[in-house]
């Protein structure tokens, strides 16, 4: 769609200016290709992957901020909000981060410093342009009986690397909104695990000012009583929320169907109906709820092209693959 025929459509972002931000996942191609969508619908961004350790400090002594940068100036001029994603992560960070000398792992003291240099690099680069961060992202184990996630951070570590984390970033920039980011989000057993971590989190004084909620979710689940739920718990712990990858495959996960070329009918009028109950829960929850953002703008692109069955494409937002509203755009607009 032209960026004229956009000017024709209600905007999603002023539509919703009074309850939360609308935010959407950007990368360096998509802020080219979906300019015109982003700009007339989201006033917030985040950049996919860009901020990432692996993409942003790729060696100790090397840090490679073209990228970011590219995507903060564009957010800039077009006068849009950024949210940074991720400070400290179990993927997408480089080897060399946990490697010490002569072959062996790096010490606690070792790694420590690097975390807060890395931190304090890229917060500090940022300040003023970034308003949040996802500071800690999927720290905690989706199975039953483990509560932090196995990873080179809490190996090394210790469990408090996440305390530290929050530290170091609050140090870095101490106006910036710090946010515990994760998936699995609703899940009763996950849900209470996060609920314990943010709690105790705020129990040591650790500045903590947020729970990001991902919200990769899809046509089936998780039902808008389990995503109620999860709001109420996290809410009631003081923290401002927000839904910081939202999606909705037209997928189950499990689902490993490859033989659609275009979403069918039932599955776009499906995604319509849970689009509008999620959106008018979000509206309940108005004064926790910050910002909303996509993992994605438009599905000509989106992360679920190729995961979790690589090569199949997906449909999960609210305007088509050429930029036009979908269903679901124009049952929230209601
Ligand atoms: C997210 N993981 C990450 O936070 C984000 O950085 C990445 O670009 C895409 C998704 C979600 C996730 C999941 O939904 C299922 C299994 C593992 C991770």
């Amino acid at each position: 769609m032209t960026k004229e025929s956009q000017i024709g459509i209600a905007s999603l972002y002023q539509k919703f200016e009074h309850y939360f931000d609308m935010g959407a996942a950007v990368n360096t191609r998509t802020i080219v290709t979906q300019a015109d969508l982003i700009e007339r619908h989201y006033n917030s961004v985040t950049a996919e992957n860009e901020m990432k350790f692996a993409e942003i400090h790729p060696d100790l002594d090397r840090y490679t901020f073209g990228a970011a940068d590219a995507i903060v100036d564009f957010a800039t001029n077009q006068g849009k909000r950024v949210r940074g994603h991720t400070l400290v992560w179990h993927n997408q960070t480089p080897d060399w981060v946990f490697e010490g000398a002569n072959g062996l792992p790096a010490t606690r003291d070792q790694l420590l410093i690097r975390m807060q240099q890395h931190i304090e690099t890229v917060v500090k680069r940022y300040r003023g342009q970034i308003y949040a961060w996802d500071v800690v992202n999927e720290a905690i184990e989706d199975t039953t009986d483990i509560t932090l996630r196995k990873s080179k951070w809490l190996d090394i570590i210790g469990e408090d690397y996440i305390a530290k984390a929050f530290h170091f970033a609050h140090q870095a920039d101490p106006n910036a909104l710090l946010f515990y980011n994760d998936y699995n989000e609703t899940n009763p057993v996950k849900r209470d695990k996060i609920a314990a971590l943010v709690s105790s989190l705020q129990d040591q004084g650790v500045p903590i000012h947020g729970i990001g909620m991902q919200g990769h979710w899809n046509l089936q689940g998780p039902s808008i009583e389990e995503i109620r739920t999860a709001i109420e718990l996290y809410a009631s712990l003081g923290v401002q929320l927000q839904i910081t990858e939202l999606d909705l495959s037209v997928f189950e996960f499990t689902d490993r169907r490859t033989d659609l070329t275009e979403p069918t009918s039932e599955m776009l009028e499906l995604q319509a109906q849970r689009y509008e109950q999620i959106f008018e829960l979000f509206r309940e929850y108005r004064n926790s709820i910050t910002a909303v953002t996509f993992w994605g703008a438009a599905d000509d692109y989106t992360w679920l092209d190729d995961f979790p069955v690589k090569g199949r494409k997906n449909w999960p937002f609210l305007f088509d693959g050429h930029h036009a509203p979908k269903k679901a755009f124009h049952r929230i607009m209601k």
